[in-house]
């Protein structure tokens, strides 16, 4: 039978102080339980790199950069990839990218996907980029759009040790859509990672369900498209914020398998039978029987 085992490493906050140095270490560290837990692959959160900087208005130019990566992996994430090679797991990692394209410098926020013998599969850029580019009023600020522009590279698939694994970033989980078209382009496993407050000042009467909304599209995600799910979050007080935790492994039947149960740096793992997709599939959507595309033109309408 088709299995892929799974890690998800939760990390705890990243101080804006902490170097680049001692968060790799941090994260070899939970590589290193993946591997002990049997891990073939492991998914860590968004911006996993740094502190979630979009909380805040920053104007220094050299403030900023130091926030992205101009490579990867460069210098400071180069003992990542090697820990993978000498663990053979490979990894999906989000962090804040770089990179000069069509003559200028652009940024996106991006999650690269390596392989046991770690070397770069591919990488995956957020499409769905919440928040403003300026604070507004009465609204907790979120500053995504001002560092970061919407990914182009649409929403690829690619070959981990045969099997299809898929990416997205954060708010991209609350999008049917996202599943929809990486499902449609194969994947067979969805890869998250996340940074969400717990209070929004906006909405203080959902304060009590982020954790539902955190888990509640990823379920129906999954089972909506018999897909596997695996999420991590950034979690725990950071800089002031508190992030939500809930990372976990989510079944193409919609059921959570793995949860972490803490705020923590932790590690969840889980075998993944990839039997299952199918299974679940036939027992509930036989897409190529039954879906309507000819039905649907409107969801693509600008
Ligand atoms: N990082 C990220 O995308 N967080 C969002 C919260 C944004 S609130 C303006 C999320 O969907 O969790």
């Amino acid at each position: 039978a088709r299995r892929l085992n799974v890690a998800v490493c939760q990390t705890g906050p990243i101080a804006r102080a902490e170097s680049r140095a001692d968060v790799v270490a941090r994260l070899i560290a939970l590589l290193e339980t993946a591997a002990t837990g049997g891990a073939e692959l492991a998914v860590f959160p968004e911006m996993a790199l740094t502190t979630f900087f979009p909380r805040w208005e920053l104007t220094d130019p050299d403030e900023i950069r130091a926030f992205y990566e101009h490579e990867m992996p460069g210098p400071d994430t180069a003992p990542l990839f090697a820990a993978a090679r000498r663990l053979k797991v490979g990894f999906a990692l989000g962090y804040c990218e770089s990179v000069v394209e069509d003559g200028r410098e652009r940024r996106f926020n991006t999650m690269v996907l390596a392989g046991r013998d770690g070397a770069v599969i591919g990488r995956y850029r957020k499409m769905h980029v919440p928040g403003s580019e300026e604070p507004e009023e009465g609204v907790t600020v979120h500053l995504e759009r001002r560092y970061f522009e919407p990914g182009n590279l649409g929403f690829p698939v690619f070959s981990f040790e045969g099997v299809r694994i898929g990416m997205a970033i954060c708010n991209d989980r609350r999008w049917p859509e996202t599943y929809r078209m990486l499902c449609l382009n194969g994947a067979e496993m969805v890869l998250i990672g996340y940074n969400t407050p717990l209070l929004l000042s906006e909405t203080p009467r959902l304060a009590h369900l982020r954790m539902f909304h955190n888990h509640l599209p990823m379920q129906a995600g999954a089972y909506q498209n018999t897909v596997w799910i695996a999420a991590a979050a950034k979690a725990g007080v950071e800089e002031g914020q508190a992030l939500i935790g809930g990372s976990c492994i989510i079944a193409p039947s919609g059921e959570i398998v793995a949860l972490a149960n803490s705020l923590g740096d932790e590690v969840i793992v889980h075998r993944a039978d990839l039997a299952m997709n199918d299974d679940c599939a036939k027992a509930g959507f036989d897409f190529a029987r039954y879906r309507r595309p000819t039905e649907y033109a409107l969801i693509a309408q600008t």
